[in-house]
This record gives C-alpha cells, sequence and structure tokens, in this order.
C-alpha cells in the first residue's frame, strides 16, 4: 500500500504538539476551574425553596420548561465581572491554567456563538463576551486559557441528551452534534487564540464513534489541543476521577483530580460548607504524589464577582505554594505506589520531595528507599542538613533510612524535606510495613487471581476492584514484614455517598495460617480528606498472630456475593467496591 508522506508529516507534527502540550500541562500542576453560567441567577433557590444538589443542575432537578429557563438570560447583566482580576487570582493562587464553562448542560453559551442565538452575547441585555476579556487576560497574566464543554448532556437542544420534560422523543445524537457541538467547537477553537484543552464532561448517552469524531474534530483545527478524559470511552488525553474523588494510590498516565471548594460548582446562596485551605493544600500535594493534577472550582456570582470565601481559600493555598512550589509544579509522582500515614511524596529529577501533614517524630524512619541519600534539609531552609543515616534490616534486607529531623521547623498545612539523591528514586516494589506497626495492603497492589481459568476479577485504573462476581477469584498480597506480632485486620470498602454500598456480601481473608471469614458491615469509618464524597467503610475481619519477619501473604476472598441492587447506580460499579485490607498491629 502506499503511502502518503504528507499524511506521516501532519501526524508526527500533531503527535509532537500533543505531546509538548501533555507535558506543559502536567508540570503546571494546578488550575483553576470556573462553573458561571444562568443558574448563578437563582444560585440554587427556584420559586422560593431551596433545591438541592449542585446548583448548576437546577434546571434539571426542577425539570424547568425551556421556556421558563430561558428568561433567566434576559437578566444576565453582570457588572461586577472582571477578567483581570480573575485572572489575577489564578495566579495569585498558583493555579497556571483556566478552564471556564463555554457551555454546561443547560445548554447556553457563555461566549459569542454565531452558529445559535442561545449565548451571552445576543440573549442578555449585558451583550457582552466575557471569553474574550478572559483571552486576554490569560495571554497577559501567562495562564494558559481552556474551555469547559458538555459534548454530551444539553438540556435546550431537543436532540441533546437528558431533557425530556420538555423533548420525550427519542433523541438523534447526531443531529445535535452537526447542529450544535461541532459548530460552536469551532468557534471556541477559531475565536479565541490557542486553546489549552476542552474539558469534556459526562458522557452518558454518546457512543465511541461519536466521542472519537469530536476528538479528532478538536485535533485538526488545533492539535495541541488537550482533550478531557470525559470525552468518554477512554478517548481523552489524560484520566478524570469522578467528581471529588482521591484515587487511594499512585496511578499510571497523566490524570486530573477536579474538586470544589464548598459542595456545589455554579454558585449557590446557601452552601457556606467551605473546605479549609489545609485540607485543599494537602489535595493539591496528594495529587501531585499520585500523577494527578488539581482543578479546583470557584462558581462566580451572577454579577460576576468571586465569593470571599473563595477568594481567601485560593489566595491561602497561593501562599503556601509561593514558598514549597518546587516540590510542585514540573514534578513526578512519589516513587512508591502506596500512600504513608505522615504524608505524601513527589520527585523532581534526583531530589525526593516528602511533604509532612503533621509534625513528623524527631527519629523518623523511611522504609523501602534503594537510592543513596547524599543530603536532607527542609525544603525552606536548604542549609539546615538534616542528618540522614541509611541501614538495612537485618532480617528482611529491607532499606531503613533514619531521618533526624530534630532542626526542622514544622509549620502547617504541609512542611516539606527535601532528600538530595545520589540517582534517580529506586524503592522496593510492593507493601512495606510502616515503622509504627501499619501494614498498608492497598487494592492497586494485589495481584488478582483465579481457582478456575482466568479471573473475571479486575482492578480498575483507580485502584477499585471491579466484576467481582465469581467466588473463584481473588487478590493476594505480598508484604514485608519486619515487626512481627497481633494484628486487627480491617477490609475497607467504598461507595460514592448517596448511592447503595456495598457491604453484606461475605469476605474471607486468608493469612498466616488461619482464615478469618465475615459478612462486610459497617464497623467504622476511615478518615481521610475526601470522606464527605467517597467514604471509607472498615469491617473488622479479626484478630492473628505472625510469628516471624519476611514475606507476609495475604488473600481475600469473597464467600458470599450479593446480586447487584435493583435500582443501578448512575456511576458505581455494582460489585463490591474494595479498596485496602489494613493489618493494625494490636
Ligand atoms: O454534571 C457535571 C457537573 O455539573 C459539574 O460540571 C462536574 C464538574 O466535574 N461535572 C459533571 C458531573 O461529574
Amino acid at each position: 500500500m502506499a503511502i502518503d508522506p504528507s499524511t506521516i508529516r501532519q501526524s508526527t507534527r500533531a503527535t509532537a504538539a500533543a505531546a509538548a502540550a501533555l507535558a506543559r500541562w502536567r508540570a503546571a500542576r494546578f488550575g483553576l476551574f470556573i462553573h458561571w453560567g444562568l443558574y448563578a441567577i437563582p444560585a440554587g433557590v427556584w420559586r422560593g425553596k431551596r433545591v438541592p444538589y449542585i446548583g448548576e443542575w437546577l434546571m434539571f432537578r426542577e425539570k424547568i420548561p425551556v421556556s421558563t429557563y430561558s428568561k433567566l438570560a434576559a437578566r444576565f447583566h453582570p457588572r461586577r465581572f472582571d477578567a483581570a482580576k480573575i485572572v489575577r487570582l489564578a495566579r495569585e493562587a498558583g493555579q497556571r491554567y483556566l478552564v471556564i464553562t463555554a457551555k454546561h448542560h443547560d445548554g447556553f453559551a457563555m461566549y459569542d456563538s454565531p452558529s445559535n442565538p442561545y449565548n451571552v452575547v445576543a440573549a442578555t441585555p449585558w451583550k457582552h463576551d466575557p471569553m474574550r476579556d478572559l483571552a486576554r487576560e490569560c495571554k497577559k497574566q501567562g495562564v494558559t486559557l481552556c474551555f469547559y464543554y458538555s459534548q454530551d448532556l444539553d438540556w435546550h437542544h431537543p436532540d441533546g441528551a437528558w431533557n425530556t420534560w420538555d423533548y420525550p422523543q427519542k433523541k438523534n445524537t447526531d443531529r445535535y452534534l452537526k447542529e450544535k457541538v461541532y459548530p460552536q467547537l469551532r468557534e471556541l477553537l477559531t475565536q479565541y487564540g490557542p486553546v489549552g484543552l476542552i474539558w469534556f464532561d459526562t458522557p452518558l448517552t454518546i457512543s465511541r464513534a461519536q466521542s472519537a469524531a469530536i476528538r479528532r474534530f478538536v485535533k485538526k483545527i488545533q492539535p495541541g489541543c488537550l482533550v478531557s478524559g470525559r470525552i468518554g470511552h477512554g478517548l481523552g488525553d489524560y484520566g478524570i476521577p469522578r467528581d471529588n474523588q482521591m484515587p487511594p494510590g499512585r496511578l499510571a498516565g497523566d490524570w486530573e483530580v477536579c474538586a470544589t471548594l464548598n459542595h456545589t460548582w455554579g454558585y449557590k446562596t446557601h452552601d457556606h460548607d467551605w473546605k479549609p485551605v489545609d485540607n485543599l493544600v494537602r489535595t493539591l500535594v496528594e495529587s501531585a504524589s499520585k500523577n494527578a493534577n488539581y482543578l479546583l472550582n470557584i462558581g462566580p456570582k451572577a454579577d460576576g464577582s468571586v465569593p470571599a470565601p473563595s477568594v481567601t481559600r485560593l489566595r491561602g493555598i497561593g501562599r503556601w505554594l509561593k514558598a514549597n512550589g518546587a516540590s510542585i509544579y514540573g514534578t513526578e509522582p512519589s516513587p512508591f505506589a502506596h500512600e504513608f500515614p505522615w504524608g505524601r511524596m513527589t520527585t523532581k529529577g534526583r531530589t525526593l520531595y516528602l511533604h509532612f501533614f503533621s509534625k513528623p517524630a524527631r527519629h523518623f524512619e523511611l522504609r523501602g528507599l534503594r537510592t543513596r541519600v547524599l543530603r536532607a534539609s527542609p525544603l525552606l531552609t536548604p542549609r539546615t542538613a538534616l542528618p540522614a543515616v541509611p541501614s538495612i534490616d537485618a532480617a528482611t534486607g529491607m532499606p531503613r533510612l533514619q531521618l533526624d529531623l530534630t532542626r526542622l521547623r514544622y509549620q502547617g498545612p504541609v512542611t516539606v524535606v527535601a532528600l538530595q539523591l545520589a540517582g534517580a528514586p529506586a524503592v522496593v516494589p510492593g507493601p512495606i510495613q510502616e515503622p509504627d506497626g501499619l501494614v498498608s495492603l492497598l487494592t492497586a497492589e494485589a495481584r488478582v487471581g483465579s481457582d478456575q481459568g482466568q479471573p473475571e476479577l479486575g482492578i480498575t485504573p483507580l485502584g477499585f476492584t471491579t466484576r467481582w462476581r465469581r467466588k473463584s477469584d481473588w487478590l493476594e498480597w505480598d508484604a514485608t514484614l519486619l515487626a512481627p506480632g497481633e494484628f486487627h485486620i480491617e477490609l475497607i470498602t467504598t461507595h460514592q455517598h448517596l448511592e447503595p454500598w456495598s457491604g453484606g456480601h461475605t469476605a474471607r481473608i486468608e493469612v498466616a495460617g488461619r482464615s478469618l471469614r465475615k459478612k462486610i458491615t459497617r464497623d467504622g469509618e476511615l478518615d481521610y480528606i475526601q470522606k464527605a464524597y467517597f467514604p471509607r467503610v472498615i469491617t473488622r475481619m479479626g484478630r492473628i498472630a505472625v510469628a516471624g519477619p519476611g514475606t507476609l501473604k495475604l488473600r481475600l476472598r469473597l464467600d458470599k456475593i450479593l446480586p447487584p441492587p435493583k435500582e443501578k447506580p448512575l456511576w458505581d460499579d455494582l460489585s463490591p467496591l474494595i479498596v485496602q485490607v489494613r493489618l493494625q498491629p494490636v
């Protein structure tokens, strides 16, 4: 077959542009998400009633007819919108890219869209295109401009997904894509200069072919424009966990954790549950340690101003980043696949950053690092040398590093220690017992097997079990145990808040010659950063004794698997979601 050389050149160019764009995006690590649209006018209140759920879903929640909802446009005149101020806020926060809702599920274009009159210039008394201002300011202030675009759900177009109260007929998605999505994407990609990425969202009904065609369309117009994972069908340039979801361990490939400052995305008058700066900084660190960017949202009010609690929080993160940014920007994830009870790690070349989430013990020990440490010092006072003494555990051969942190001044929310290494960090793979005795076995670090042929059970890229439908399938870990003794064993499962929890199955753990069997019950809940969104439920399985140090093998089976719930949750896998097994010293 003859190959046209011009196509090769073009595709190589396109790939190079995409790779460079992805590298730039990854190095940025922190972005500003902006949900702004007509929904900021009702701000979560409709006909005098507070509507539950996130603010931008108000039209759907109340099944407001298009003819009524669209009248909001006549009231949209945001006199306090100031693009320079918003971009400056992103800069102050240390955010290097900005993603704003060009069109959300309500179908209203927040920019000048000649192809569709339902837009901010043609349909509001403001008659103004805020994206032009933002594009200008982003360029001036060195922030990458990106657009959010709802490619599937559109409650305004008769063939967009999910408006069945105005348009009960079967949807013709191709017609919607042709009439609305493609013309609007072309506008977004030609009217505002280079666009960093299109943040597609909520691929609930579009087909793989449709997602692939949209991706091709974007890349053809701007080869360097990235496409978010929620284009659907695994076709994005990077992945996105669920909203406000933090995966349990390090991830393979590129990811972006998207999160809110309170609970809503679009502004709501009555959501005052703001996350503290400590939590936000730690989420940023944790994201970076797991190979994910952090995209943190503000929901401006209908007058264009940014709620004051959002401003103070973003500035708070910015203050921390200004001093500690070297441990975040341009870093690679932790060399370890698992988490640590004391904090997280990031890497840059031969430097390993230890991020402490609370004041560490004076004599701190790190296990599993194989690379020689040349120097240890606090990131903020690099001239302070922290004594670092390596040794090898006689029984297991495990490398141990003793750090004397007497001269480390701990400052919240996160204090960073930089380890200069003799080479890129190399570590012992697999779970390692912590100095305090804890053994944490993440699903992401498990082996999957079966007593009968190939297992059906799998582990998702985010580190949860999936398709656990057969009793013959199992998970198995090999952990390095330095200090044997007695342990309480806990099984930890998860689910999305409000969705059915995957309890009731019967688990069996085989370890150290014992077999512990128990129904998965709610004996407790883990206290962790995203517990409000994805609770982690503890089942206490029982107690075991381990006689000697070395490799500890633990196998988890399900002896009884309940049928899936009748009402299928929108997002969650229906089989039991196992995150972790923990061995806590007695
Ligand atoms: O339905 C949307 C929601 O309104 C919001 O835009 C978030 C942001 O990640 N995405 C969807 C839900 O996942």
